[in-house]
């Protein structure tokens, strides 16, 4: 069992239509750990940089056109397993698909508007939360739950 770390976002969408409060809390209600929270404009070349495993798909440039299009919200949290299980919280990437229950299945309709982001592993997160937070923005602290979250 090994403590992660992953990168949360709140999609423009997820900011716009204010599911900001309601997205931070299904990581908090489960008992992961917020190390990092910020609201930031994307510049494009970040938003490219964080998706180039996709700069070949057809749908690349309207992606990077819909991460870049207003405010989102940056995240780091950390726990055990918490990558894959923040995913799971997450959901399928076309909301249509995804169970309701998790965050895409309860608040989104379409691929392309599908609130929220998390990354898909353990070295991803690390390179994510390196990629979109600055030395000093990650706070390591104890939280007082923990003994109530873990035997
Ligand atoms: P996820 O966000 O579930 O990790 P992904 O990494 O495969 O999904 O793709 C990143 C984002 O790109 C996804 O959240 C929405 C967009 N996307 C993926 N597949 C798409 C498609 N077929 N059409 C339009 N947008 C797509
Ligand atoms: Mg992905």
């Amino acid at each position: 069992e090994e403590v992660e770390e992953t990168y949360i976002m709140v999609k423009p969408d997820g900011v716009q239509r204010g599911l900001v409060g309601e997205i931070i809390s299904r990581f908090e209600k489960k008992g992961f750990k917020l190390t990092g929270l910020k609201l930031f404009q994307c510049p494009k070349e970040l938003a490219e940089e964080h998706y180039k495993d996709l700069k070949a798909k057809p749908f690349f440039p309207v992606l990077i056109e819909y991460i870049t299009s207003g405010p989102v919200v940056c995240m780091a949290w950390e726990g055990v397993g918490v990558v894959a299980s923040a995913r799971k919280l997450i959901g399928s990437t076309n909301p249509l698909q995804a169970e309701p229950g998790t965050i895409r299945g309860d608040l989104a309709v379409q691929t392309g508007r599908n609130v929220v982001h998390g990354s898909d592993s353990p070295e991803n997160g690390k390179r994510e939360i390196a990629l979109w937070f600055k030395e000093g923005e990650i706070v390591q602290w104890t939280s007082a739950l923990v003994s109530w979250l873990r035997e």
